[in-house]
């Protein structure tokens, strides 16, 4: 018998809250790993957007969409952006390159951490060649 592992999955959401952002997650380690972006991320190569590292969210999340009410954290409201599965190429502290099958995001993408805050990383689609 073949065990078939299943993929990880992803999810971005659009988030009204006092900014506009997209939460970009990655299911990592049993939570959702993510990251606060405050431009829409990117479908092209060639187009790096901040994306902020924020407190790792409970699975659950991968399905939330809602209002979150005033005078709670993240007050607004959060829509599905995206969401699919990825395939983790390779992860190493300031670096983790993935290719993401979703409904919009679709490819091989980096994150990668900037220097000037270790909250701060990068996300950008990679070219393949
Ligand atoms: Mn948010």
């Amino acid at each position: 018998m073949v065990e078939v592992e299943a993929k990880p999955r992803f999810v971005v959401q659009e988030h009204h809250a006092s900014h506009l952002h997209w939460d970009f997650r990655l299911e990592m380690d049993g939570v959702l790993k993510s990251w606060a972006v405050p431009k829409e991320p990117p479908t092209q190569p060639n187009v790096r957007r901040l994306a902020i590292e924020v407190e790792d969210h409970p699975l659950s999340y991968l399905d939330f969409e809602g209002v979150i009410e005033e005078g709670r954290y993240g007050a607004g409201t959060v829509t599905i952006w995206d969401k699919g599965t990825y395939s983790l190429e390779s992860r190493k502290p300031d670096k983790i390159v993935f290719t993401l099958s979703g409904g919009t995001l679709n490819g091989r993408y980096t994150l990668v951490r900037l220097k000037n805050d270790p909250k701060n990383w990068l996300l950008f689609k990679t070219k393949t060649d």
